[in-house]
């Protein structure tokens, strides 16, 4: 049974192609940089958004039509989403999916009958992988929908929420295993605080860091080598989210001895709440070697909030992807667009339409990336720039081997220093814009 007659799986037409349902940039097998695109973008559609999404928000109601969905959290309506889900991932040729526990299985009154319609979904999950070959990028828990979780999951005051909590990631883990899946994410839900009136924040890291460990350790038990992914994003729902920045999770992970065992998972909306840009949130995981997997999106300026927008803005798909191949590629990560179609594109022909439309430009971020580093002028600038580092005196303090006396004698001696260059970055943005 198909739920789009109309639609056929979406193919590459090239640049001139006038098709609204094909792709004009993404050509799964083009080699770039010795890798097919598919290879590069591992692209991957999100359930949450995309099969659960309903449009509303803080002023209305779901304005979605979806035929399929009849709207019920029963184990049958999910199974129907389930068929559809998949006619869609495999139209778009997407390779990945994402999902949460509860976004593709009802919780039912107990957890124990949550774990069964869990199963029961998973089930049929791997029913529908077999047959398309879409494969499951990552799991991951949804712990912070239900009301137990208002004062957080791992970081509640309330030890039995934690205790809930660790029962739903350790059946998450099941799951995510038996799907084959190739990272486990944490977003960190209501991990944060309102007011620190109310809370000992000590406290809740030393749980979060615990709940991590209890992670790491029946991942361990039951043989999931997936990636663990730590997802940063600094405010919403909490005004302070412990997992803020890509630099705070580091330091977090760092001081808990669990860094070995994460990575991050970048999402561009997340990023510019946090006050910065993408691209600085890849470079610095990536030089850290925590550069797992992206959530793309992006948000809107004039909004301030996480928005969840397709991501189109060819600058920032190029400037993501010269971080990526910069830090050679996402690994066992991709480019899972967690991201909705606005209120107002209700037909379900639009998430056909958003989703080509992200695939695109992600597609034409990464030839533009790639014809930016064929070029090599920016990189040469950036080389030439710090040339003076490479000298003997640069040489010795970056080998740690200088001191501030040798340093004060050789200042002395010399009286000044040799002249700055300038920094070119109005030619840099120009050689950018040649590419794009
Ligand atoms: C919320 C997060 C969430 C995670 C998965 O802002 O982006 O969607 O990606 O829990
Ligand atoms: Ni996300
Ligand atoms: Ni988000």
């Amino acid at each position: 049974m198909t739920q789009f007659p109309e639609i056929s799986r979406i193919e590459y037409e090239g640049p001139d192609s006038k098709n609204d349902l094909a792709f004009k940039w993404y050509n799964p097998d083009e080699v770039i940089e010795g890798k097919s695109m598919k290879d590069h973008l591992r692209f991957s559609i999100v359930y949450w958004h995309t099969m659960r999404g309903t449009g509303g928000d803080p002023f209305g109601p779901g304005t979605a039509v979806r035929p399929w969905d009849d709207g019920s959290e029963s184990v049958d309506n999910a199974l129907k989403r389930v068929e559809v889900a998949f006619e869609i991932f495999e139209k778009l040729q997407a390779p990945y999916y994402a999902f949460h526990d509860r976004d593709v299985a009802p919780e039912g009154s107990s957890l124990k009958q949550s774990h069964a319609n869990f199963d029961r979904i998973a089930e049929s999950l791997a029913e529908h992988q077999q047959k398309t070959g879409v494969k499951l990028l990552w799991g991951t828990c949804n712990l912070f929908s239900n009301p137990r979780f208002m004062h957080g999951a791992a970081t509640s005051c309330n030890v039995d929420v934690f205790a809930f909590a660790a029962a739903q990631v350790k059946k998450c883990l099941e799951v995510t295993k038996s799907l084959g899946g190739e990272n486990y994410v944490f977003w960190g839900g209501r991990e944060g605080y309102q007011s620190l009136y109310n809370t000992d924040m000590k406290r809740e890291l030393d749980h979060l860091a615990g709940f991590f460990h209890m992670a790491v350790d029946y991942a361990k038990e039951i043989g999931f080598d997936g990636q663990f992914l730590i997802e940063p994003k600094p405010k919403e729902p909490t005004k302070h989210q412990y997992d803020s920045d890509a630099a705070a999770c580091l330091n977090f992970l760092r001081a808990y001895d669990l860094l070995p065992h994460f990575k991050l998972n970048l999402e561009t909306n997340h990023a510019t709440l946090a006050g910065h840009t993408m691209m600085h949130e890849l470079d610095y995981a990536g030089h850290q070697g925590a550069l797992g997997s992206i959530d793309a999106n992006t948000g809107d300026l004039l909004l301030g909030w996480d928005t969840d927008q397709f991501p189109t803005n060819l600058y920032d798909t190029a400037q993501c992807m010269l971080m990526i191949l910069k830090h050679g590629g996402l690994g066992s990560g991709g480019v899972n667009f967690d991201a909705k179609v606005r209120r107002e594109s209700f037909e379900p022909i639009d998430l056909f339409h958003a989703h080509v439309g992200g695939m695109d430009a992600f597609a034409r971020g990464l030839k533009i990336a790639a014809a930016i580093r064929a070029d090599g002028r920016m990189e040469e600038v950036v080389k030439t720039r710090y040339s003076s580092w490479d000298g003997e005196l640069g040489q010795k303090i970056e080998a740690g081997n200088a001191s501030f006396a040798e340093l004060e004698s050789y200042m002395l001696e010399k009286g000044e220093i040799a002249p700055n260059a300038s920094g070119r970055q109005e030619m840099l943005e120009n050689i950018f814009n040649d590419y794009l």
